[in-house]
Parts: structure tokens; sequence; C-alpha cells
């Protein structure tokens, strides 16, 4: 039996105690516990969520671990609900295939490969695919997509049953999964255990400095554990006997940082200017979280005061997506169905159940064409541009989106009721 929660009190880089609480969220249910219809008149489990900040090696990380045998053994997020998103990490493998992978072939495995969108596209290749991700239900679509996938958490012992039954890795890939494990020197013991003498680790982390940049607060939930900058992350990954190659940013999920590691020690230069940079904004200082504390406070106080106002103006209002992320935002803010009556989201397994917290029914985007909403609050904005192509008649008719966290850029709600 798995203890449901507990508290680590020392950096899961570093090892310092100490560490520094600098932004809370107060309570709140697990952000992908989407709730069936009747569980909701059951208590719902919530836990503490808070960033707490190691003054030590900059690393920031919440100081409550949720069981992972609770969050992820059965998931309802799916890669390949985003077109755009599955693209991104298409172009990825087939780059990280050209550059690390041998032409006479080799393993690529995947750590947290959800429903094998990544590598599927490179199936065709002449290479060997491997999956490793927990959530059984996600591995059965892997294998839809015939990509063999080892339902199970990625670990140092995992790593080296792959090396003995496949071989050693050409390349490893980790994509928005580094942040969801406890222990991380285990998963990168892991990583160099299973990598080839000349291979490459390639991963994707959201980036610190954006999350601080946009007060985007919603990517705080249980399911990130670790909220990376590049200086802890290098420290983290010599230790381990990683050496950090390259870093690049792409404007995905709010600002991705793409890692690209080898064996070794230390980091190019190029990664050295980096961190001078973090040095400069001052990322690893306390103050930067108090700032944003208050900038998400503020937030939080102008998303209501919105609501309440188009509720008053009877301005018929939807949330678009249920993200994550979507779950943070209406729970700290406090939008329950007075204000916020229902999302729509296009991912089937979604749909029909209610969001964690402020419970609304999750449905399918096309009941908008009836509903006829006036403006959607959108939760999924990391999708903005994928979303307003895909409703163009919602837009048409003179609906408008209103982005949850950043007021400056909120819509104008429409001067009367678009669906008059
Ligand atoms: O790290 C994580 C990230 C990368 O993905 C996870 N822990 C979980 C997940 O976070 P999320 O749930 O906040 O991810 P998304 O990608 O922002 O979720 C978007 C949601 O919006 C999905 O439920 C699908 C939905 N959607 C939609 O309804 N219509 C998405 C698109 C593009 C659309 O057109
Ligand atoms: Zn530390």
């Amino acid at each position: 039996m798995h203890p449901t929660t507990w508290e680590r009190t020392v950096c899961r880089v570093c090892g310092a105690g100490g560490l520094a609480r600098v932004l809370s969220l107060g309570e709140m249910p697990p952000a992908n516990a989407l709730r069936a219809p009747a569980e909701l008149t059951n208590p719902e489990v919530r836990f503490p969520l808070a960033l707490a900040l190691c003054e030590a090696c900059g690393m920031v990380q919440l100081g409550h671990v949720v069981s992972p045998e609770l969050l992820f053994r059965s998931y309802l997020f799916v890669t390949s609900s985003s077109q755009r998103m599955s693209e991104h990490f298409s172009a990825l493998m087939a780059a990280a295939v050209d550059e690390h992978v041998p032409a006479s072939g080799g393993l690529v495995v995947e750590i947290g490969s959800n429903d094998g969108t990544g590598l599927s596209s490179i199936k065709r290749r002449d290479v060997r695919v491997l999956g490793v991700d927990p959530a059984r239900n996600i591995a059965v679509l892997a294998a839809a997509r015939e990509v063999p996938t080892i339902p199970e958490f990625f670990t140092e012992a995992l790593a080296a049953e792959i090396v003995r039954t496949a071989g050693a890795a050409s390349l490893v890939v980790a994509c928005n999964v580094l942040g969801h494990i406890d222990d991380l020197h285990d998963v990168c013991r892991g990583i160099r255990t299973l990598l080839a003498p000349r291979g490459a680790l390639v991963f994707e982390v959201p980036y610190l400095q954006d999350l601080v940049d946009l007060s985007a607060y919603d990517a705080i939930y249980h399911e990130h554990l670790s909220y990376f900058a590049v200086r802890p992350l290098v420290k983290l990954l010599n230790e381990n006997g990683l050496r950090l190659e390259r870093v690049e940013f792409f404007p995905v999920h709010g600002g991705t940082l793409r890692g690209t590691a080898v064996h070794g020690r230390g980091c190019a230069p190029a990664v050295e200017a980096v961190l001078s940079k973090e040095l400069e904004t001052g990322l690893a200082r306390r103050a930067t979280f108090d700032a944003m504390a208050t900038r998400v406070e503020d937030h939080r106080r102008g998303l209501r005061t919105a609501l309440t106002e188009l509720r008053e103006r009877r301005i018929k209002i939807a949330g678009y997506g249920a993200p994550a992320k979507g779950t943070v935002v209406l729970n700290h803010c406090g939008l329950g169905v007075d204000l916020l009556p229902f999302v729509v989201d296009s991912t089937p397994a979604k749909q029909g159940l209610h969001v964690p917290g402020t419970h609304q029914l999750i449905r399918p985007p096309s009941v908008l064409a009836d509903e006829k909403p006036d403006v959607l609050l959108l939760l999924a904005w990391n999708h903005a541009g994928e979303i307003r192509e895909r409703e163009a008649a919602f837009l048409a008719r003179g609906g408008r989106f209103l982005l949850p966290h950043s007021p400056a850029s909120w819509c104008e709600p429409p001067a009367q009721s678009a669906s008059r």
C-alpha cells in the first residue's frame, strides 16, 4: 500500500534543508482527477500546493508529493489532443534521430511516451522504438499505434532491465516528464545507464523563467514537482555523469526549454551564457516569487471581478478546455458553476466528467453551436492559435476569448449578447 501524500523537506536536487516557501495556492484537488457525475457528492481529496525555493541551488519545487500511483496510473491527457503539439514532437523526434541515431539504426527510448504520438512519427525510419509510461490506459492507445510501451515508471532499475533485454539507447527522449518525478537522481542515473557511449538525451521541460514572466501559476499543480531553471539542471545532470550540451527555447506550453545532454560533465559555453542571464534576472531569488505571488493575487481578484461583471450583464460564458491548468485557475479563483456554467474539451475521455473542485461539466466543443456563448474563458490558452482556428465559427459570430492570466490582454467583452 502506497501512502497518498508525503512531505519532502530537503531539495530534490542538492539535498539542502530549509526550503523557503515562496508561493502558496492553498489546498487543491489533483488537477487531472476529473469526477464522474455519480461521484460528485462524495468528499473530494485536496492536498497542499505550494512552491518552495532551495536557496542553495536555485531549484524551485513542491514540498508535498502526491503518490505517483494516484496521479499517473490512469491518465486522461493525451498528447495527440493537439495537432500543433503532435507536429512539435514529430519535428523533435525527426531532428534528434538525424543527429544522434547512427545510419545503421539504433534504439530510441521515450520516457513518458503517453499515447505514442512522438515515437510513432519515427517508426518508418530505421530505428527501434520503445516507450515507457506508467498510465496503463494510455499504453493501450500507444499499442494501437504499434508503439511497444512498458507500462511502468522509469527508474534506474528499469533502465538496467531495458539495456539487458534491448541494448543501450542511441537516443533517450523525455518531454514534460522530468518535472513529474520525485527522485530526479534515480531517473538521471537511469538515463546514464541506458545511454550508449555516444548516445544523447533530448528533453523538454517548462522553463521557470517563462513561468515567472507570464505569472503562469496554473502550471503549478501536484503532477509538477519541479520547475526548472538551467542552473539546478546543470547540477543535477553533472552529479549523474551527464553534460548539458545545448539548450533551446520554444514558445510551446507557455515557454519550453529543450536540453540535449550527453555522457560527461559540465556544460557548453552557450549554456553558461544562459546561467549568467538567470543570475541577472534573479530567477533564484525569493523576491522574484514574492512579486509573482502579488501578481497572482491581483489576477485572482481581476478574473473573479471580470466574470462577475459578465454574469451581471447577462453575457453568456463558458470555458474552453479542461486542461490540468484549468483546474488550477478555476479552483484558485473560486470560479464555480455560478460564474462559469460548463467547459468544453475535445478529449473524448474527459467528456461527461466534471472539473475537480469546481464541478463544471465537460462537454464536447460541438455544443457551442447550440449553446452560443458570447465569451469563452480560454483555459487551454497555450493552444490559442489552434483553438481559434478550430472555433472560427464562434469568432465569426462575434464570440470572444478571454485569456485567464494576463489581465492586460483580456479581450473586451462584447457590448451586447452575441447570441441575441
Ligand atoms: O505536463 C503536462 C502537460 C505537458 O500536459 C501534464 N502534466 C498534463 C498536460 O497539461 P494540461 O492538461 O494543462 O495540457 P494541455 O495541453 O494544455 O491540455 C489542453 C486541453 O485542451 C486538452 O484536454 C485538450 C483540450 N483541447 C481542446 O479541447 N481543443 C486542446 C486543443 C488543442 C483543442 O483544439
Ligand atoms: Zn537545492
